[in-house]
């Protein structure tokens, strides 16, 4: 088994202590990290059929992401900022009533390697969470959010709503997530929408720069 096929399935089995150092095995072994990352998210979506056939449960998923973000932790150094924050400050979080965080993460690392500070405030964050961090910070030049749940899609409506209601202005909003379509996005009101990490660092960056 190659060691990225390694990283993989011990990442789908949940083996938190493995993984950091079978990510560093493969880095050392040549691999690009962006390879080793896409067999990760990869796994994630074996983990996610296997909770939908009901051949696992949500603790199994649980350890599952806990596996990938210790992996996540490695590669992240080899991934982050080119050290040029030029382009402001982007707010992140996931919306209210939603705990997936891995796909924010890497949104967040990918979007800060663009050039942006960035103000994370993690999951579950209410609408008036985004205006509080706008208001708090300097220089707010975008909002990102992030919702992974067909059930949290309102949340993400209202989150856009109540910052564009708040009268705030210098920045855009992108959203983004599974099950967000650009469709969706322009109805809810956001100004971008990206369906990964990597395009939502390149729609920030044309988003701001525009
Ligand atoms: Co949950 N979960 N989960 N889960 N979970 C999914 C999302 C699901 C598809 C699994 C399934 O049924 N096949 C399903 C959602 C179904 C639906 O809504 N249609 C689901 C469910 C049902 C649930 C619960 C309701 C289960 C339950 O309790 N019965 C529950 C809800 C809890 C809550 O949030 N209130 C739940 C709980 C959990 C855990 C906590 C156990 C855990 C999350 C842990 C964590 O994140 N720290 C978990 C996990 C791990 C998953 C799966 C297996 C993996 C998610 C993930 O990290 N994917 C997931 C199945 C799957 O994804 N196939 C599943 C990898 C990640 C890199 O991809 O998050 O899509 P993703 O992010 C991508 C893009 O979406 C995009 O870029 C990212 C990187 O490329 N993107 C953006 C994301 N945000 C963006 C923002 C942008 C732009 C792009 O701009 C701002």
């Amino acid at each position: 088994m190659s060691k990225i096929a390694e990283v993989k399935a011990k990442v789908e089995a949940g083996k938190t202590k493995l993984v950091p150092g079978l990510v560093q095995e493969a880095l050392d072994q040549g691999n690009a990290a962006e390879d080793i990352l896409q067999a990760m998210v990869d796994s994630m979506g074996v983990v996610g059929d296997k909770f939908s056939t009901g051949e696992i449960f949500v603790p199994e998923m649980l350890i599952a992401a806990k596996a990938m973000s210790k992996g996540v932790e490695v590669l992240k150094p080899l991934m982050a900022s080119d050290g040029a924050s030029s382009l402001g400050t982007c707010v992140i979080g996931t919306v209210a009533g939603d705990l997936h965080d891995i796909g924010k993460n890497l949104v967040s690392m990918m979007i800060e390697s663009a050039g942006f500070n960035m103000v994370d405030l993690g999951v579950d964050v209410p609408a008036n969470g985004f205006v509080d961090a706008i208001k708090a910070n300097d220089n707010v030049t975008l909002v990102a959010c992030s919702g992974l749940l067909t059930t949290t899609m309102p949340a993400l409506k209202e989150a856009v709503e109540t910052i564009k209601a708040s009268g705030l202005t210098g920045f855009k909003v992108i959203v983004g997530g599974a099950p967000v379509t650009p469709e969706y996005a322009a109805e809810i009101g956001a100004d971008g929408y990206a369906p990964d990490a990597g395009s939502a660092a390149v729609k920030s960056k044309e988003l701001v720069t525009a």
